[in-house]
């Protein structure tokens, strides 16, 4: 591999709140829905819940230990909102803005750039009571938690995201019903993807308020391209409805100065997308500093017949598309195809779309293989190898390329999946919460020194 990342590329890993602290109920924290969502029978694998994950709460300064050792310059990582806002609005909890402090303290001093996500994914248990993200009020809930963060930590923290795939949030969680909470609606998760957008741009303008001039502002998206299994115009047209879902919906809007097109034809019957407000699209497309892609796998997607004939009557997953039909490419042990052209293609789509599209960093990619007894993942290191040579090509066709982030650092709780599958370069062993590195952690950590020595 040659070593043609521009200067200054960040190499990082990241993790998440939920996914690694544990201490559900410590030093105040509030419910979140994903603590309600795992105490539903059959929600999570195995009965999984939020406890023990990688008991980061408690273990952090050790795991500050293993991201200086790693020799990463940057660390994703995101700030729990019901550790901050217990019950999802009102005064912060200073006992939860203390942990961030101290962890982003440890950051800097062993020379390591936080970038800081606000939202991935654990809303508030009481806000959803409150109707959740299908509600608008929801959003001015997010800035204000947003503004309350913000103001304790901007003097440590210079890189902040508001949302970690809103994607997901909405479409998996108020259509589906795979993730917390649980909904399987239509109108409802298209309310939800658009009071998340909405809010990521309340938060960016409060918190740009009071901003310093080194202060970047961003979102994260995953972006799954969308490939036609044949070249028939069925299939293509499927392939439109497909990427219109997952990455136009959000896309457009804050990077294009337009509702996707075709979205509202897509639902016709199903919303009339009452919860779209004058105002609201010049919100959402508050410029940015940045935009950071979460690439795993491409969608092979078929026409196919709706699910559901009455479109009231639909979910937002239901637009008429057979996405099972996988290519004969080697998967990962979540099945998922391995295709690292799909990153180049997403960037590169991306830079092409968008005139007005802010930097680009690769804020998440990573897998899951069986562990063999000595750790040595040889199928990680191919994948990210193959991965990140798939960011660099982007980078060389012109794309403002400034970072990779690996997901992730150590094991966590991968949500409906609970702790079965393992994306870490660090094994999590979570009876006793011993740490154990991968063979996929040196090397990562030989290729980063590799790339500093130029
Ligand atoms: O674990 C998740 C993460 O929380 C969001 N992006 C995808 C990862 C792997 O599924």
């Amino acid at each position: 591999m040659t070593a043609s990342f521009p200067p200054g590329f960040r190499w990082g890993v990241a993790t998440s709140a939920f996914q690694i602290e544990g201490a559900t109920t410590t030093d105040g924290r509030g419910p979140s829905i994903w603590d309600t969502f795992a105490a539903v029978p059959g929600a999570v694998a195995g009965g999984d819940t939020g406890e023990p994950a990688a008991d980061h709460y408690h273990r952090w300064p050790a795991d500050l230990g293993l991201l200086g050792d790693l020799g990463v310059d940057s660390y994703r990582f995101s700030v729990s909102w019901p550790r901050i806002q217990p019950s999802g609005s009102g005064r912060a909890e200073p006992r939860g803005l203390d942990f961030y402090r101290r962890l982003v303290e440890g950051l800097r001093e062993r020379g390591i750039e936080p970038f800081l996500t606000l939202y991935h994914w654990d809303l508030p248990q009481a806000l959803e009571d409150n109707g959740g993200w299908r509600s608008r009020d929801t959003a001015a809930r997010f800035a204000e938690y947003a503004a309350l963060v913000h103001e304790r930590l901007g003097d440590v923290v210079d890189h902040w995201t508001t949302l970690n795939e809103p994607y997901p949030c909405a479409v998996a969680g108020y259509g589906e019903g795979r993730h917390a909470p649980g909904a399987k609606e239509g109108d409802g998760a298209l309310a939800a993807a658009h009071h998340l957008l909405l809010g990521h741009g309340l938060a960016v303008q409060a918190m740009r308020a009071r901003a310093t001039p080194q202060h970047q502002f961003g979102i994260v998206l995953n972006q799954s391209p969308a490939v036609p299994v044949t070249d028939s115009a069925a299939d293509a047209a499927a392939a439109a409805r497909q990427d219109t879902l997952l990455r136009r919906q959000f896309t457009d809007p804050l990077f294009g100065g337009r509702y996707a097109p075709g979205l509202a034809a897509m639902f016709d019957g199903v919303s009339e997308f009452a919860f779209r407000r004058d105002g609201d699209l010049e919100t959402i497309g508050v410029p940015l500093d940045y935009l950071g892609v979460n690439y795993y796998y491409r969608v092979h997607v078929a026409d196919a017949p709706h699910r559901e004939p009455e479109p009231a009557l639909r979910t937002v997953a239901d637009i008429g598309v057979d996405t099972s039909r996988l290519p004969d490419v080697p998967r990962t042990g979540m099945g998922w195809p391995v295709e690292p052209e799909g990153l180049t293609e997403a960037l590169v789509g991306l830079h092409n779309r968008y005139p007005a599209l802010p930097p680009l960093y690769v804020t998440e990619n990573g897998c899951v293989y069986p562990d063999r007894s000595d750790f040595a993942d040889y199928e990680r290191i191919t994948f990210l190898s193959e991965h990140i040579e798939a960011a660099r090509t982007a980078a060389m066709a012109g794309v403002d390329l400034r970072g990779y982030f690996c997901w992730s650092l150590l094991d966590n709780f991968e949500w409906a999946h609970g702790y079965k599958h393992r994306f870490g370069l660090i094994h999590v062993d979570y009876a006793t919460q011993a740490r154990t590195p991968r063979a996929s952690y040196r090397w990562y950590r030989d290729f980063i020194a590799a790339q500093r020595l130029g």
